[in-house]
């Protein structure tokens, strides 16, 4: 569930099948309510992939990113060549009454925010954490992961604070949280805590699945907790 996209109070759906057309990928959104048995082609809106591009490999709620009061989207595209070959890409897509008139369009062309990959094979846009406030200042914000991100695949997250706005890349991120050792795969995944006690700051929690234990123990794997970014 995404919240309500359209604005007539019902929650809404959205689903990726990114394996569709030879992993191009089609993401579908299911206007509410919902009952029974709903099938793809019964879907209000899909969105359609440039060659390739694994789009819905990763979905999130956005929650209201642009304080409008409708729900808004993200939308992951691993394998787009925006920025390099298979760099990926994160769509951020407003929520909107009149969401259905995109059905059909290509996901590349409806967007109104993209996080783009900058360097080959990095697939930004197969790990997607949103919908969450981890400052508290009332706008969600994103966190975006990458495990091959580096020159030993050492992997990332990426944290944006909402707003968005415009066309974005990696050197955008307000804080980047990187592995430190060859195929640490930092980013696999993410969460954002949000900041519940109004300290200011949430929480991250970023998976390493190769991380090395204290003990030395080669890529026991590790879930880390960052509660502050410094900023
Ligand atoms: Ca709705
Ligand atoms: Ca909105
Ligand atoms: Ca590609
Ligand atoms: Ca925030």
């Amino acid at each position: 569930m995404v919240g309500d996209v359209d604005g007539d109070g019902e929650g809404d759906l959205l689903m990726g099948a990114h394996n569709k057309d030879s992993e191009s990928g089609i993401a579908y959104i299911a206007l509410g309510p919902h009952s029974g048995t709903t099938v793809a082609s019964d879907t209000d809106v899909a969105l359609n992939p440039a060659t390739g591009d694994y789009l819905g490999r990763a979905v999130s709620a956005a929650g209201d990113m642009n304080g409008d009061g409708l729900d808004d989207l993200l939308i992951g595209a691993p394998r787009d060549d925006a920025g390099a070959s298979n760099a990926g890409a994160t769509y951020l897509i407003y929520g909107s009454t009149t969401i259905t008139s995109i059905d059909g369009s290509y996901a590349d062309a409806v967007y109104d925010v993209v996080i783009i990959g900058d360097d080959n094979d990095i697939q930004l846009g197969a790990q997607i954490e949103g919908g969450r406030d981890f400052d508290n200042d009332g706008t969600n914000d994103l966190l975006l992961g990458s495990t091959s991100y580096g020159s030993i695949n050492e992997g990332a997250s990426f944290f944006y604070y909402g707003p968005l706005s415009g066309s974005l890349d990696l050197s955008d991120a307000d804080a980047t949280l990187t592995g430190t050792s060859s195929s640490d795969g930092a980013g696999e995944h993410g969460l954002i805590v949000e900041d519940i006690d109004g300290s200011g700051a949430g929480a991250l929690l970023v998976d390493v699945p190769g991380a090395d234990a204290v003990d030395g123990t080669s890529a026991a794997g590790g879930i880390f907790l960052i509660d502050t970014l410094g900023l």
